[in-house]
């Protein structure tokens, strides 16, 4: 593909060449009409200096581009780069090549990302994705968020938000006959209605996750792992507060599949309704991104999913991945709900940067914030390497990174991570 690419811009760059010599030659005879002989030493004259313009503009264009993979990979690194929080998302850098540490710690409120940042053994290969994400081919996919409410108005979101284009908004007509009148940004579970927007402390949950996938590449705030190019999200709000029905969280699959979404992001968790949100799933074309959870109390810190089944974490249906939180030195951390047999992968959880309401950003812990990350790079497989989203799981899981430490924590202690094919 790169040398594709290269091969391109050598004959643009010929042609470019080639446009401006015969534009040259037709004014020069239009204007000499002094006899057959001078036309044709003129023509051989000009032929020759046509002749030698080429094999400048040939030489010079093949020296630019001697090698066309380094010249590719020279365009494409030119072209990275991060928007100003990208330096308080950690979980994004490279531990090893990329570190970006604030310039001066100590005039950051949030100190503790030096601690972080020089810490982290993390590299979920972000920086890989995004070289090969550049070379756009077409896949665009639907990802749906059954979370709170989000602010879809945010500064870094609002570009990648779904709609539903068959919906009329704001008329009190259900113009698409799907059985939701007004659903045009997607449908509110919890509150039955077609709010699914709030500005407000209630969408700050819904509002983080959406930002860790496509807060937009938009030189403001931060950087989500997709971006907003080749995303869209559907926002299916199922909560407000600490309430949840496993009711709603079936009604809002059900929806997300009907309305075309790919994937669905999944942070929050049942104590029961296990089957049924099985049954959901299993009746689904989509793939599932579930939290393992987080519990906390005087006794115990993370449960043992094995003794204590949370949902949808605990339903072994295919096309479900249960994600795990770690820290950035790779240990499991103390909140999250664990067990080999249904937590199938780790990624990051702890002071993760992203969006909040009303333009805001703000640090958040919890597998809440691992699952999207995991989507992510589930995604990044599929955009780069892989022609369905089950062919890009089983990348996702073949390609993770196993870590000792975590074996009993999650299966084959894998963590998360986006490897480039060479
Ligand atoms: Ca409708
Ligand atoms: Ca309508
Ligand atoms: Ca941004």
């Amino acid at each position: 593909m790169k040398k594709e690419n290269a091969g391109i811009e050598n004959i643009k760059a010929v042609n470019r060449c080639f446009s401006v010599i015969e534009c040259a030659i037709f004014k020069k005879m239009k204007e000499d009409k002094k006899g057959f002989l001078k036309k044709v030493v003129d023509i051989v004259m000009l032929s020759m200096f046509v002749l030698g313009l080429f094999l400048m503009c040939f030489l010079s264009n093949k020296a630019s581009h001697g090698n066309p993979k380094e010249s590719a990979e020279a365009a494409i690194t030119k072209e990275l780069s991060y928007d100003p929080l990208y330096s308080k998302q950690w979980y994004l850098q490279d531990s090893v090549k990329n570190v970006v540490v604030p310039s001066n710690p100590t005039d950051d409120p949030d100190f503790i990302m030096e601690d972080i940042i020089l810490n982290s053994t993390i590299n979920i290969g972000v920086d890989d994705f995004w070289k090969c994400y550049q070379e756009d081919n077409g896949k665009e996919l639907v990802i749906a968020i059954l979370d709170s409410c989000v602010d879809i108005h945010h500064e870094d979101l609002e570009s990648a938000i779904w709609k539903n284009e068959a919906e009329i908004p704001d008329n009190g007509i259900d113009d698409d006959h799907n059985g939701y009148i007004d659903d045009f940004y997607g449908w509110n579970f919890f509150s039955d209605s077609p709010a699914v927007y709030d500005d407000g402390e209630e969408a700050a949950h819904g509002t983080h996750c959406a930002g860790i996938l496509a807060a937009a590449h938009n030189g403001v705030g931060t950087m989500g792992i997709l971006g907003n190019t080749n995303v869209k999200l559907m926002v299916v709000p199922i909560y407000g507060g600490e309430e949840l029905e496993a009711d709603d969280l079936v009604s809002a699959i059900r929806y997300a599949d009907d309305m075309g979404a790919d994937i669905c992001n999944i942070s929050c968790v049942f104590q029961d309704g296990g089957d049924k949100i099985s049954k959901a799933m299993d009746q689904s074309d989509m793939y599932f991104v579930v939290a393992s959870g987080n519990f906390q109390s005087q006794y115990i810190n993370g449960l043992n999913l094995e003794e204590y089944r949370r949902f949808p974490a605990c339903c072994k249906n295919k096309r479900v991945i249960t994600v795990g939180s770690i820290n950035e030195r790779s240990e499991w951390s103390h909140f999250s709900n664990y067990s080999p047999a249904f937590v199938d992968i780790a990624a990051p959880g702890e002071y993760i940067y992203s969006t909040l309401p009303g333009d805001g950003y703000g640090f958040e812990s919890g597998t809440s914030a691992s699952a999207p990350i995991v989507t992510g790079i589930l995604s990044a497989y599929y955009y780069c390497y892989a022609d369905t989203v089950e062919e890009a799981a089983e990348l996702l899981l073949s390609n993770a990174q196993p870590n000792m430490g975590l074996m009993e924590k999650a299966s084959q202690g894998r963590i998360v991570r986006f490897l480039q094919k060479h």
